[in-house]
């Protein structure tokens, strides 16, 4: 029988465990997912601890490339990355990695192996001391010299790599001990809650701002996080402050922001230099002195500085901040926007030209197309084809100075560069930790020739590991930054020049896909198709370079504007602000002689913080990258907000948008109520005023901003149209392009709105009168948009209601509603008045509002005619434009200009995106002695047409909106062949397609003649006399657009005299429309007009003033 004592023993020894497999434990009670790097004989009892555990080791073929990766997943989640090594050489392998992570503040710990450090039998053999090597490049390095103590020290190490500053630990682990029995307890691991900011730097801090002139904020490295970037975006929004960047800030705040000013990629002479030389004070947030300095203190000088981060500045010779914020980030801004409100002397208008500026600087060389490529064009480019939530990875180079001033980052995290080691090789290793840990997300990793072959065996690593990753290298065949330098400083060349492998074939011998670059325009291709279109693999773009002309842009054009634009700059220190600050008199304040600014008072308002507020960051680094995944890149559906008064709201995701040609649920958007429509109708009211006072200028720069935002966006809306609709891609790209075209006319238009002067004196009585005639604006505008031209249709409700200064609330079509929201989110962003706008996808029944609600001043619905007359029976007093359908007809009396080309205009206007256009070419006139030719070469082209995917590139015939769709005019068809008609071509249906079909001998009471058929179907005719051709057309109840074909002058006046449509297009198609031209129809086909001037004027209304004896002294 066992003893108690007996018993007590047993359970002590049931406790000890291999110290191997504590230590295993200890990383798994730590969350660690996955261990990069290259075991040695002195790590086997810790592999082979590893076999069983969830954690991934991720075999690499450098150790330096393992610290990398493990930095990176440091820097992205804000939890350590673990790496490991053997001893000597695999550990001193490790040194730039750990430096790398160590300066950039990147949470990440090292483990090595060692020799047995109680009996060896080797003598010094691989010996270093690693624990003394780390010391400069860590924050805490032991050896661990007994096992027990491994669960004490793993957690120790790991709180300190996490805990602010973040950086790099490393624990040596050697091979007796990690054979030991050990009986150590694992450590919980607690949240750690940040310190916040005391409350008087806070309340200083909002005096100083407030008494400033211009303040400016800075963002750096250490605002990168997920919480701290939505209080700063709430504090530039709520104040208006606008913001500049050091090259790590870089997304915390989108830069499609009206107020960024641009990214300190250099330190001095650049564009936001001029703005920090205007500031008389920057709020710097999260600023660390290792990155390369975005600006230089000078004693005695403005501007002063608010040091805002997690630690104390350390004091630099180049930067001493006047004010010190420590604690919690995102509680020290939240406290600040809450007691500070925008002050009417701030004054921006300088800082805001100058960003205008910038914008126009930065598109030199955007479009260059010399080859070799210049570095802007390979920027603009890439930024072109990625998505938002894209990251692009960067090694170091001439070309991060490019990258950092001119590619847009739009999230936080999406652009990853080293501005504090500035390492090379780092560029491959951290796009693979990236594309790891987001398989979801778009990653190219973009380096030099010279840094891409630091790391280049990493191809097999990203290879093996199946990830989808796109590799830029950028090949000047030379270290390019080096020789910028040796240039600048005045030498001669000399030992910068390289000699590369062939990098395709190189690719190729990987297994990945190689690509080289062999003019401008092919690499935004190149882009395209990996990005998007060649299958998931490891792909590799080489680029030839060259930097000469871009590097006079930095050395001399440069230096030579910002002369110009800095000796324009006048800033002072106010008194008040002196005083707020608390400067001593004795300071010399101003660059120039200190001119007090006594009307600037200092609000000392009782400055109560309130101490609930939001709760501080309880991670340490960057917590998740942000963002919406790329459309189709994952299987879960996208959610999108609607937009209720301008801002983006998700109360729900209870609308399933179908991907028409696959059938499956591609994204979810939020579907609003009847409640949800009153209060957007009614924020609509109330900003009516204020949206119909902007100036021109300000509607104008929305419009633009719209423009431009779309063109950077570009491929994300053609590919939401092209999942949503069906619609072929290229014809999705010709809409995205239309768009464009629509938003840049109203742009115009907008500053163009003028009236009339007017003689009134017509007759005794009015004797002594003149008059002025304006346009004023309706009021808020109800919009419904249709399915087919998702984008386009709605942008012309939008962009004239925009231009005139009408509020409006939109309903898009609840099949395809992910054009307009995507529109939406750009407007939001937009400086537009609260309530400006609307977007709200609802079902049927909400729709009724939209029509009946008396607020609305007009109502504007694109969509098939019995809707639309329903709705202006029940519009009420609102005016109503209705843009409906037709049956398109086109005569052909003669071939102008040839017969491919008119062939070719029939079929693309019969067909293009299935025939679902409301002027697609439904009934061809042919004259009798040229029927039967063009008949045989339209039924030849219709044959060739490629029927599929409308995301594939050849595409013409994509899927039918719905299947019900195809099923309808496959039933028009079947019943008009079954009563005489004949199919030429096409006549079948697949699923949801139905093939481009083409009938003759159609009467005129069949449907497929008389009623709009929606569809890819048209009808041949054979007519002898143009003028009964003309009054055939005419016999239509539609009057939309008619085509005709004719080298007669006089033929084609009397076809714009007698049709009786909106439109006459000569010599083409009916299914012509210009974004500018009008467009409308008569008969059943609508009422009013769309195209941007005409809509304008529908959307306003005439006022006159009349002056009586006025002038008269
Ligand atoms: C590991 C390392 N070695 C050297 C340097 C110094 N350095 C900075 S950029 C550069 C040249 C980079 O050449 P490449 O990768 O071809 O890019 P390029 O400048 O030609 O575009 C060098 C040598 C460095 N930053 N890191
Ligand atoms: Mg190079």
């Amino acid at each position: 029988m066992a003893t108690s004592q007996d018993v007590s023993q047993a359970e002590h020894e049931k406790e000890l465990h291999k110290a191997s497999d504590i230590f295993v434990r200890a990383l798994e009670n730590e969350n660690i997912k996955y261990i990069f790097g290259i075991p040695g004989e002195e790590n086997l009892d810790l592999l082979d601890s590893l076999k069983g555990s969830p954690i991934n080791l991720i075999l690499t073929r450098h150790e330096q490339a393992a610290g990398f990766m493990a930095a990176t997943v440091g820097r992205l989640t804000g939890h350590v990355g673990v790496c490991l090594s053997t001893l000597g050489p695999g550990a001193t392998n490790f040194a730039t990695a750990a430096a790398y992570a160590q300066l950039a503040g990147f949470p990440m710990m090292m483990i090595t192996g060692q020799k047995p450090i109680r009996k060896s039998k080797q003598g010094s053999f691989q010996i270093v001391d690693i624990v003394e090597n780390m010391r400069p490049v860590t924050k805490f390095t032991k050896q661990i010299a007994d096992g027990d103590l491994i669960p004490s020290l793993v957690r120790e190490a790991i709180r300190q790599a996490e805990e602010e500053r973040p950086g790099a630990v490393h624990l040596e682990l050697p091979e007796d001990i990690a054979g030991t029995m050990t009986e150590g307890e694992i450590f919980p691991v607690h949240p750690v809650r940040r310190p916040i900011a005391e409350e008087k730097a806070i309340r200083k801090a909002v005096n100083m701002i407030q008494a400033a002139t211009n303040p400016l904020l800075l963002i750096g490295a250490g605002a990168n996080r997920k919480r701290t970037q939505k209080m700063l975006q709430e504090f530039v929004d709520k104040l208006g402050i606008p913001f500049v960047t050091t090259q790590m800030g870089k997304g915390v705040i989108t830069e499609a922001h009206p107020l960024y000013l641009g990214c300190c990629a250099l330190s001095a002479m650049d564009y936001p230099h001029v703005c920090i030389e205007k500031a008389d004070l920057i709020i710097n947030v999260g600023h660390d002195v290792v990155e390369k300095p975005p600006f230089f203190m000078e004693h005695g000088k403005p501007p002063l500085v608010i040091h805002i981060n997690f630690y104390s500045a350390k004091v630099d010779n180049v930067y001493f901040p006047q004010l010190e914020v420590i604690g919690d980030i995102a509680n020290a801004i939240w406290q600040i926007k809450e007691s500070t409100s925008h002050q009417s002397h701030w004054d921006y208008e300088y800082m805001l030209q100058t960003k205008r500026d910038m914008e126009i600087h930065m598109r030199i060389g955007v479009d260059d197309s010399s080859f070799p490529m210049v570095p802007q064009r390979v920027v603009a480019d890439l930024r072109r084809a990625m998505p938002d939530d894209g990251v692009v990875c960067l090694d170091n180079g001439m070309y991060k100075i490019w990258f950092a001033r001119c590619y847009k980052a739009y999230q936080p995290n999406t652009l990853l560069l080293d501005n504090a080691l500035a390492t090379m090789g780092a560029g491959l290793p951290s796009a693979i930790a990236v594309s790891l840990l987001y398989p979801q997300k778009k990653v190219v990793a973009v380096c030099g020739d010279g840094g891409f072959m630091m790391n280049s065996q990493e191809m097999e690593t990203a290879m093996r590991l199946h990830l989808n990753l796109t590799v830029i290298i950028l090949n000047d065949n030379a270290y390019g930054m080096i020789k910028w330098k040796q240039n600048h400083a005045g030498f001669s060349k000399f030992g910068l020049d390289l000699e590369n492998p062939d990098f395709v074939a190189y690719a190729r011998s990987y297994g990945a896909i190689g690509y080289r670059v062999t003019n401008a325009d092919e690499y935004l291709k190149l882009l395209h198709e990996c990005l998007f279109l060649s299958p998931h693999g490891v792909k590799l773009i080489e680029v030839p370079v060259k930097y000469e002309w871009a590097n006079h842009i930095l050395d001399k054009e440069l230096p030579g504007l910002m002369e110009k634009k800095m000796e324009a700059v006048t800033t002072t220190i106010s008194l008040a602000l002196s005083e707020a600050a608390a400067i001593p008199k004795t300071m010399k304040l101003a660059a120039k002689e200190l001119k007090p600014k006594k009307e600037v008072a200092i609000e000392m308002k009782g400055l109560e913080v309130d101490s609930v507020g939001p709760e501080t960051d309880v991670t340490t680094c960057t917590e998740e990258i942000q963002g919406r995944p790329t459309l189709g890149a994952t299987p879960e559906p996208v959610v999108y907000p609607f937009y209720i008064a301008n801002k983006p709201l998700y109360p729900n995701s209870n609308l399933d948008v179908i991907n028409k040609y696959n059938g499956k649920v591609f994204a979810k958007c939020a579907l609003a109520t009847h409640n949800d429509i009153d209060a957007a109708i009614d924020a609509a009211q109330k900003a009516f005023p204020a949206v119909a006072a902007m100036a021109s200028y300000e509607r104008k720069q929305v419009l633009e901003t719209v423009v431009t935002e779309v063109k950077r966006r570009f491929e994300e809306f053609a590919v939401a149209l092209c999942l949503e609709a069906g619609k072929p891609i290229r014809d999705s790209r010709g809409e995205v392009k239309r768009l464009i075209d629509t938003f840049s006319i109203a742009a115009e238009e907008s500053i163009r709105i003028s009236g009339e002067f007017s003689q009134m004196d017509i007759s005794e009585r009015a004797k002594g009168y003149q008059a002025l005639v304006r346009r004023f604006p309706i009021g808020p505008i109800s919009m419904i948009s249709p399915f087919n031209f998702p984008l386009n249709l709605a942008a012309h409700k939008i962009a004239p209601a925009l231009a005139v200064g009408c509020p409006f609330v939109l309903k898009p079509a609840s099949r395809t509603p992910i054009g307009s929201l995507l529109l939406g989110e750009i407007l939001s962003q937009c400086r537009l008045p609260e309530g400006a706008f609307s977007i709200l996808p609802c079902s049927r029944d909400g729709a009724e509002l939209f029509t009946i609600d008396e607020r609305f001043k007009l109502v504007s619905f694109t969509g098939s005619p019995s809707v639309g007359w329903d709705i202006k029976e029940k519009a009420g007093k609102k005016k109503v434009i209705l843009e409906l359908g037709g049956n398109a007809a086109c005569i052909l009396e003669d071939i102008v200009p040839d017969m491919k080309t008119v062939v070719s205009r029939i079929i693309h206007g019969a067909f293009y995106q299935s025939g679902q256009s409301c002027i697609s070419v439904q009934r061809v006139y042919i004259r009798k002695d040229l029927y039967e030719l063009v008949k045989d070469e339209l039924v030849k082209e219709t044959h060739g047409l490629v029927k599929g995917d409308p995301l594939n590139e050849d595409t013409f015939i994509g899927p039918l909106i719905a299947e019900s769709e195809a099923k309808r005019i496959e039933n028009w068809v079947d019943k008009a062949v079954s009563n005489g008609a004949r199919v030429l071509a096409g006549g079948k249906r697949d699923d949801s397609f139905y093939d481009a079909t083409i009938l003759e001998n159609v009467s005129p009471d069949m449907e497929v003649h008389c009623e709009e058929v929606f569809g890819p179907v048209m009808e041949l005719i054979a007519y002898d006399d143009f003028k009964y051709a003309v009054s055939e057309v005419n016999k239509s109840k539609f009057g939309l657009q008619a085509g005709v074909f004719t080298s007669d002058i006089n033929k084609a006046f009397y076809a714009f005299q007698q049709l009786d449509v909106g439109g006459v297009v000569i010599n083409d198609v009916p299914s012509m429309r210009i974004d500018s031209q009008p467009y409308g129809g008569v008969k059943d086909s609508g009422l009013g007009r769309e195209g941007v001037k005409y809509a304008m004027e529908d959307m306003t209304e005439v006022r006159v003033m009349l002056l009586r004896n006025v002038g008269t002294l």
